[in-house]
């Protein structure tokens, strides 16, 4: 639902985003190729009690080899957008072997995507990491920013042909959380300390991939995606809610992203300097799909002594995911403002497996979009998650987050309408009076 004054300005009148507006959907390699055997999720997954059902990623949605077909809808949806990850492990299976057939795949899919018009945006890291690397112990070690670095320096030359919009990690702080203080993805470590180590060498990564981008390809505009999540004070009188609020936000929101902007990670009790990250985004990249109310309570440490939850009677997606909270991305496109950059919404979305919230989930944030960019906001582009149905790291195939069903045993792909709906927004790079009003109250 969007707000009231937006919706008595707009009812029944179209709302036009610009023509060179970026309409897309995003996915991430792991999550969508299949058989990607030589990385780090991979043996998690075959390891019992890690992924909901004991479900595998297996031949995901079969993008190493047919990713086209996929292609094909995205083009035949109006699409001329898509996000799409790089797989390290691939390309550098073992430590000293890169893999030329793998980045001449790569170069196949880049190609596809433009020959269809659609433009590709390259991630560089989407959570995996070869097994290789995992195995010397990842992102804690000193070198493991240089490692990185080889393989940038190793793949962004051979694509420059067909990519010139990177991000070069995908959502750092959400990973690190959940690889180093939860523990639910690997390597399935509970240290604070450690995750923040192999945070700050992720940053260190990230600084050098943006200075290689850029060495190879000068006008190449660079960033990451930043998870934003909402941290509202369960109640706005009480100061020990606002201040654990007010943490989380500073910790997930803020962290990394000041970090690329300032060389400098203040999220207490850590202060780390890195002088080399500073001024290293050429857009900010805006992943965001859920706010939680925030309690004060002493026996969740971990999360600040934060208790977190769904705004009560709120709409919330399948499996508990989220609440659904349009409004929350005209906010954190507020916050992402701040610096200054040219922003593409990365990632939003929501897993709704009979698609009887997502189109009006479409709409209403569109709209919250739009209210942003009437304010100057400097959006983009919009790059829903997700095209298909694909693997969800550790919820396995419970959640269908896809415009497009996927049924992984058979490959069988059905169009949810939530596809149709989003493909007239592309199309004409608008939202239409009959979609706002049969979607919007
Ligand atoms: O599937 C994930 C994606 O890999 C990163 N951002 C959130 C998505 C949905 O949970």
């Amino acid at each position: 639902m969007i707000a009231f004054g937006l919706m008595q300005t707009h009812r029944m009148s179209e709302i036009r985003f610009p023509r060179a507006f970026r309409w897309g959907t995003a996915t991430s390699a792991h999550q969508v190729e299949g058989n990607n055997t030589h990385n780090d999720w991979w043996a998690w997954e075959q390891q019992p009690g890690r992924i909901v059902a004991g479900d595998r990623s297996g031949l995901a949605c079969d993008w190493w080899v047919h990713a086209e077909r996929d292609f094909d809808a995205a083009r035949d949806l109006h699409q001329n957008a898509h996000r799409l990850s790089v797989e390290w492990s691939r390309i550098q299976p073992e430590t000293g072997r890169w893999d030329g057939d793998a980045i001449d795949r790569y170069r196949e899919m880049l190609r596809g995507l433009r020959e269809r018009g659609i433009e590709p945006m390259v991630t560089l890291h989407h959570f995996t990491n070869p097994l290789w690397f995992a195995e010397r112990g990842g992102w804690e070690r000193d070198d493991a920013a240089g490692l990185f670095a080889r393989f940038v320096e190793r793949v962004v030359p051979a694509l420059i042909d067909f990519a010139d919009l990177w991000c070069t990690v995908n959502e750092p702080v959400g990973w690190a959380f959940s690889a180093y203080v939860s523990g639910v993805w690997p390597p399935g470590v509970r240290s604070a300390r450690r995750g923040m180590k192999a945070l700050t060498q992720m940053l260190r990564g990230h600084a050098a991939a943006y200075r290689i981008i850029h060495q190879v390809q000068p006008d190449a505009q660079v960033g990451f995606a930043n998870y934003f999540r909402l941290f509202d004070p369960a109640q706005a009188a009480s100061p020990l809610d606002r201040l654990v609020a007010a943490q989380q936000h500073r910790f997930v929101n803020m962290t990394f992203i000041d970090g690329a902007a300032t060389g400098r990670v203040r999220t207490l009790p850590w202060v780390v300097n890195l002088p080399e990250a500073a001024r290293t985004l050429d857009f900010v990249g805006v992943n965001y799909y859920t706010r939680d109310m925030v309690s004060f309570d002493l026996r969740n440490p971990k999360q600040f002594f934060g208790r977190n939850y769904p705004a009560p009677g709120a709409p919330v997606s399948d499996g508990g995911y989220g609440e659904i909270y349009p409004e929350g991305l005209y906010r954190v496109l507020r916050l992402a403002a701040q610096y200054g950059k040219p922003i593409f919404i990365t990632e939003n979305g929501l897993p709704d497996d009979d698609d009887d919230r997502r189109p009006a989930f479409i709409v209403d944030h569109l709209s919250q979009v739009w209210r942003a960019m009437q304010e100057g906001i400097p959006v983009r582009g919009y790059y829903h998650w997700s095209l298909v149905d694909n693997f969800e790291w550790a919820r396995g195939w419970s959640l269908k987050f896809g415009l497009i069903a996927l049924d992984p045993a058979t490959q069988t792909r059905t169009l949810r309408s939530s596809a149709s709906v989003y493909a007239e927004i592309c199309r004409d790079s608008a939202l239409n009076p009959r979609m706002l009003e049969r979607f919007t109250r």
